[in-house]
């Protein structure tokens, strides 16, 4: 596919092609694919239900363009490069000739077990190949693969079983996590407990762990694939049938499964990874993410595939056995293009330059950072440690709802400035507003930021519930996609995401709702009330910082503290474990009885001398208590 923009003349040129005609721009992209069947209209839209549909009436399988038209001419070369947890094993090249077999194989094990095109399927795996290739066998079959981050504690899988009612979930008997083993499987026993849609369970032998066994419900991967046929013809898939489910977290409730659908977010990924990666045909990239992000999905396995690309994918984590592991990796394997998070690059820079030294990086020609404002220190850092001062940082901005992303150099071709996304994609029309709606036009402002114009991969609904997909995105400003970030446009058009300005807070680059904490922390038999926000963090960003009100006087709050955390950790997971309680005896509240959220946010922050206004309180008073008990 050659639709890499080569200069920035050449993107500049490409905006305006896309602006003069959207439909003409994205049907010469789509061009570039291949198609079972053409699209015989491009786009349908409007942004008041939400109704968004391109390539309407074309018919493709994601799975064609991402394998078999590969296989002419790049057969042997390798697809996915997966590297262990343990640096003294093997790394696994699997070739496309390789994938595409395995890809049937698992294919046609899912059909064994009853899967069917439109049917739910739940992923819960570690960073393995399988992972991938369950990933591409259920996009092979038309199922819809709804993958769950393993991370997540039992309770958040089971919530995300039965929102999208999966009747079967592949997980594997354990994971490696540096020094650590996760039992997945026993966490997926306990998760089906509540789970009466679930009819199997496909598991992968990872870590050899003992295992519980129900027969009749669980098959082992390795067992079943080795009965099936190696060709597995694809489904013929709609452009508008879902293409996967991917929970994310929002302001209000429970996680929302963000709906993507088969021809608009393939054109998409492949788009957007060819030209911000700028991969060339020799190139190995490396996104460090895990699947079970968004992150994971486009930039691992779709969008690098679509390209023929050699895609890494790595099982561990960046300071195990010690923090030079991710530089040994690059030199170990040439790796081209290497994209992370902030939090990584800051938890990295704690380790000093030495560790990074130790390593020959000089096989970088691009290094990206995605899921967070990146700090003034840290890009500095990327760019001059990692960077040695001539890799072109590219900082891509998007979301799990955009499919792809939206704001961001395209390799070494746009200009540069510390901390900022830069300019938008061709074809993505990004504006600012006020918080009344009124669109800000002139330069050097900042506002919150809204899409204006559909791009082939916008989500299309959230799953079981598309009144919520309007209220949450589109009901805020009248015909515009609404992002919840805020962000700066300096004078020259670029643009610097600013962050969340609703009640999202964004923990080490993953997305909480603080209700969604909050929700949690009231499970504790002795909390009677909760309200959590986002502090700033050194290492992850933003900490969570949790004002908790109990029943009754505690005599050991390191107790207190623990069950707290521990009731945090079965109903979302360890990753949105608080950082910091505070035991409170009230709550800053509006005589409507609204928390004053901004009030803690400023004392979490630490500056509680910065409060504003706090005369339409109920009772100022419980404001002093919160502040002298901070910590
Ligand atoms: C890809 C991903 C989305 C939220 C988004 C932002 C924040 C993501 C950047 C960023 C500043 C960036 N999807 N965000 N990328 N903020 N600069 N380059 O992270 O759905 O999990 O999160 O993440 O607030 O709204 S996500």
């Amino acid at each position: 596919m050659n639709f890499k923009i080569k200069s920035f003349s050449e993107y500049e040129s490409e905006c305006n092609r896309a602006s003069d005609n959207p439909e003409g721009f994205w049907s010469s992209i789509a061009d570039h694919y291949s198609w079972q069947q053409k699209w015989d209209q491009v786009l349908d839209w409007n942004f008041t239900e939400p109704n968004v549909k391109w390539f309407l009436n074309g018919k493709l399988n994601i799975t064609e363009n991402c394998i078999d038209r590969h296989l002419a001419e790049r057969a042997d070369k390798t697809a996915i490069l997966w590297e262990s947890n343990f640096p003294d094993r093997d790394s696994e090249a699997i070739t496309y000739q390789q994938l595409h077999y395995k890809v049937a194989k698992a294919a046609n094990g899912l059909k064994s077990l009853g899967v069917k095109k439109g049917d739910r399927v739940c992923l819960y795996m570690p960073m393995i190949p399988e992972l991938a290739i369950a990933v591409l066998a259920c996009a092979r079959i038309g199922a819809i693969h709804s993958v769950v981050f393993a991370g997540f504690s039992a309770q958040a899988l089971a919530d995300r079983i039965n929102d999208a009612t999966c009747n079967i979930v592949i997980t594997s008997d354990g994971l490696y996590r540096g020094a650590k083993t996760v039992a997945l499987k026993a966490i997926v026993d306990l998760a089906l407990e509540q789970c009466t849609c679930v009819k199997s369970v496909l598991v992968k032998k990872c870590t050899s762990d003992p295992v519980a066994w129900e027969g009749g419900r669980d098959y082992w991967w390795d067992e079943l694939m080795d009965q099936q046929s190696a060709s597995c013809p694809a489904e013929q898939m709609d452009s508008e049938d879902p293409l996967f489910i991917l929970y994310t977290s929002g302001s209000t409730g429970k996680p929302k499964g963000v709906v993507h659908t088969c021809g608009g977010y393939m054109v998409y990924a492949g788009y957007s990874f060819a030209n911000v990666f700028q991969y060339d045909e020799e190139d190995v990239y490396w996104c460090t993410a895990d699947i079970g992000w968004i992150t994971g999905h486009t930039y691992i396995v779709y969008g690098p595939l679509l390209n023929g690309a050699t895609t890494m994918m790595f099982e561990g984590v960046p300071t195990w056995p010690d923090g030079g592991r991710f530089w040994e990796i690059v030199e170990k394997h040439k790796v081209n293009q290497f994209y992370t998070a902030p939090t990584a690059i800051r938890a990295l820079m704690t380790c000093g330059e030495e560790v990074v030294n130790r390593s020959n990086l000089s096989s970088l020609k691009v290094i990206g950072t995605v899921g967070e404002p990146i700090n003034h220190e840290a890009w500095e850092w990327y760019k001059r440690v990692v960077g040695d001062n001539k890799v072109p940082i590219v900082d891509t901005w998007w979301q799990t709802e955009t499919g792809g992303i939206m704001i961001s150099g395209l390799g070494g071709h746009s200009p540069q400035k510390a901390t900022f996304a830069g300019y938008p994609l061709p074809g993505i029309q990004p504006c600012l507003v006020t918080p009344e709606g009124k669109e800000i036009t002139e330069n050097g402002v900042e506002g919150l930021l809204c899409i204006k114009h559909p791009w082939p991969s916008i989500i299309r609904t959230t799953y079981g519930d598309h009144e919520r997909c309007r209220v949450t995105y589109f009901s805020s400003f009248e015909g515009m996609y609404f992002t919840g970030d805020g962000a700066r446009r300096d004078e020259n058009g670029m643009y610097r995401i600013i962050g969340r300005v609703d009640d999202v807070i964004n923990v080490s680059g993953h997305r909480f709702g603080t209700a969604e904490i909050e929700n949690a922390i009231n499970e504790t038999d002795f909390i009677v009330e909760s309200a959590v926000v986002g502090y700033p963090h050194d290492i992850k960003g933003q900490g969570i910082y949790a004002y908790v009100i109990c029943d009754k006087p505690i005599s050991d709050f390191d107790q207190a503290r623990k069950d707290i955390t521990a009731m945090v950790v079965q109903e979302i997971g360890p990753i949105a474990k608080p950082d910091k309680i505070q035991f409170v005896v009230g709550l800053p509240k509006t005589r409507s009885g609204k928390i004053m959220r901004r009030i803690l946010r400023k004392v979490a922050e630490g500056e509680p001398d910065k409060l504003g206004d706090t005369s339409t309180l109920l009772d100022p008073a419980v404001v002093e208590d919160i502040v002298k008990g901070a910590h």
